[in-house]
């Protein structure tokens, strides 16, 4: 019984070592973009969600305010809450704080970026451009790693659960 439970603690393992094989990161004054990432996407998906660690080394706030991409239409960011026991996500209409000395962290389940209208389906091993506006710190050009969407949701010990817009 200890050793099935070990071997789903390994697999996961793997899946999330796969995912930071590709870490890269990226620093704007006094920001650190920490291995930016996007799910791989189904034919005819039309939205797709963007993860990352945002740190600030600097002793004044900065904050997330929009995005743009070729890849996509639009690019919001987004806050997930659970509405009647469904995920719903909003976009934050003042954009994403990032306080002075802290991490903030984007990820699956929670605060993300996402890609509207994606031109293309995103493809895993593809890397996806997308140029974020912080108040401060002003434009920063990243790009996401598309990762499977098995490991994705396994690297961050997510449910399989959809995410729903308003
Ligand atoms: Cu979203």
């Amino acid at each position: 019984m200890f050793s099935k439970h070990l071997v789903a603690a390994v697999a996961a393992m793997f899946l999330a070592t796969g995912g930071s094989l590709a870490a890269h990161s990226y620093t704007a004054g006094d920001l650190v973009i920490g291995h930016p990432w996007a799910r791989e996407t189904a034919p005819g998906q039309s939205a797709g969600g963007g993860f990352m660690t945002v740190t600030n080394k600097g002793a004044q706030a900065d904050r997330l305010l929009s995005g743009t991409s070729p890849a996509a239409k639009d690019v919001q960011i987004h806050s997930v809450n659970m509405d009647g026991g469904v995920m719903r996500m909003r976009p934050l209409p003042h954009g994403l704080p990032v306080p002075a000395g802290q991490t903030v962290a984007l990820k699956p389940g929670g605060y993300h970026i996402m890609l509207l209208g994606l031109k293309q389906p995103l493809k895993q091993g593809s890397r996806v451009p997308v140029t974020l506006h912080f108040q401060r710190a002003g434009k920063v050009r990243v790009e996401l790693a598309v990762a499977p969407i098995g490991a994705a949701a396994a690297a961050a010990g997510e449910s399989s659960r959809g995410h729903r817009h308003d």
